[in-house]
């Protein structure tokens, strides 16, 4: 701890590093490559307004979604500091249509799944957005293939986001509880500012787009209609949706609630991706004392079969998610 009892990113891994005897510091590196490329897309976001970079890029990625130009943007920031970071063998991008091996890195011991800029749709209209990222350790060297990356949540080496908002923050857990950092940017420092969050077990935020409820399943419709019942003439539950994966989970874990993305008619899978959505949100929230399911089973314990395969997502406060599964099932 420094004398102006600032807590930075880098002491705390660097802390955390040392307490594990397999340290070699790549780790370390890798989390401190993210967080350099979260500072600079928060850069570019705090004066996106103002730049070229407002707007749509005119491409469709591989989810078919428009892409906007911070998207862009922030993919090739995430990719050229992991690669330059040089403790990555590959990674695999929401916004990359299959996964990117770094030359000469073919015996890195870590790769990384992330969703470079989640929400971005929302960038132009001052919502906030955010970056999740999955990190694995290998369990071979050589050239990565795509079966590397579809690995169980459970056995995620860490999971992380970075939410740029009314403050920039880097959430992440190693599998040792979760802690928040916020950014400095007057010094450039990620500070920590959350230490060891829980999700509160209760938590009366529901958070779902009940735009779609005649396209859910009736389990989840009865979940929405439970959520809108009254006490005494009194509301039991309020609701916050903002669009935003990243906004929406950080509220209710730090607030307590749940965050819902369902199967719809006409996309039963949802619409978030497993690999690097579903999954390092899953591993922050269950880290926290919170919970996480597709509506069957753990996100942790689903086994993936394709790098940009969705699932349906349930998320947030234990007790908000065990009875949401009581009434959908
Ligand atoms: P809908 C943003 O595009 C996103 O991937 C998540 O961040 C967000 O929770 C969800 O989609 C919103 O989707 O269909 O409700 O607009």
């Amino acid at each position: 701890m420094r004398s102006n009892n600032i807590t930075t990113l880098t002491d705390f891994i660097l802390e955390k590093g040392n307490n594990h005897a397999e340290a070699t510091g790549d780790f370390s590196r890798i989390l401190n490559d993210i967080a350099l490329a979260g500072k600079i897309i928060h850069r570019e976001i705090n004066s996106a307004g103002l730049g070229e970079l407002l707007g749509a890029s005119g491409v469709t990625n591989v989810q078919e979604e428009e892409q906007q130009k911070l998207d862009d943007y922030a993919d090739i920031q995430f990719i050229n500091a992991l690669k330059m970071g040089g403790k990555v063998a590959a990674i695999a991008s929401e916004e990359q249509d299959d996964i990117l091996c770094f030359e000469g890195k073919e015996d890195a011991k870590y790769i990384v799944a992330f969703d470079p800029l989640d929400g971005s749709s929302n960038i132009d209209v001052n919502i906030p957005v955010g970056t999740i990222f999955s990190i694995f350790k290998r369990e071979r060297k050589g050239k990565v293939t795509q079966d590397e990356f579809l690995r169980k949540g459970k056995d995620q080496a860490a999971a992380g986001y970075i939410i740029y908002g009314s403050s920039t923050m880097l959430v992440y857990t190693t599998g040792n509880g979760v802690n928040g950092f916020t950014l400095d940017s007057t010094i450039g420092v990620f500070c920590l500012s959350h230490p060891n969050i829980k999700i509160p077990v209760e938590g009366g935020i529901y958070s779902i787009n009940e735009g779609n409820t005649e396209l859910y399943e009736e389990g989840i419709q009865r979940y929405i209609a439970y959520c809108k019942e009254t006490t005494n003439g009194k509301r039991t539950h309020t609701g916050r949706f903002i669009g935003s994966l990243v906004a929406d989970f950080h509220r209710n874990m730090l607030k307590g609630g749940i965050f819902i993305y369902p199967g719809t008619t006409d996309k039963p899978e949802g619409k978030l991706r497993l690999l690097y959505e579903c999954n390092p949100m899953a591993m922050i929230a269950e880290q926290a004392y919170g919970s996480s399911s597709d509506g069957k089973i753990s996100i942790l314990e689903i086994q993936p079969e394709a790098i940009h395969q969705r699932v349906p997502f349930l998320v947030g406060s234990k007790n908000k998610v065990e009875k949401a599964l009581s009434i959908i099932q």
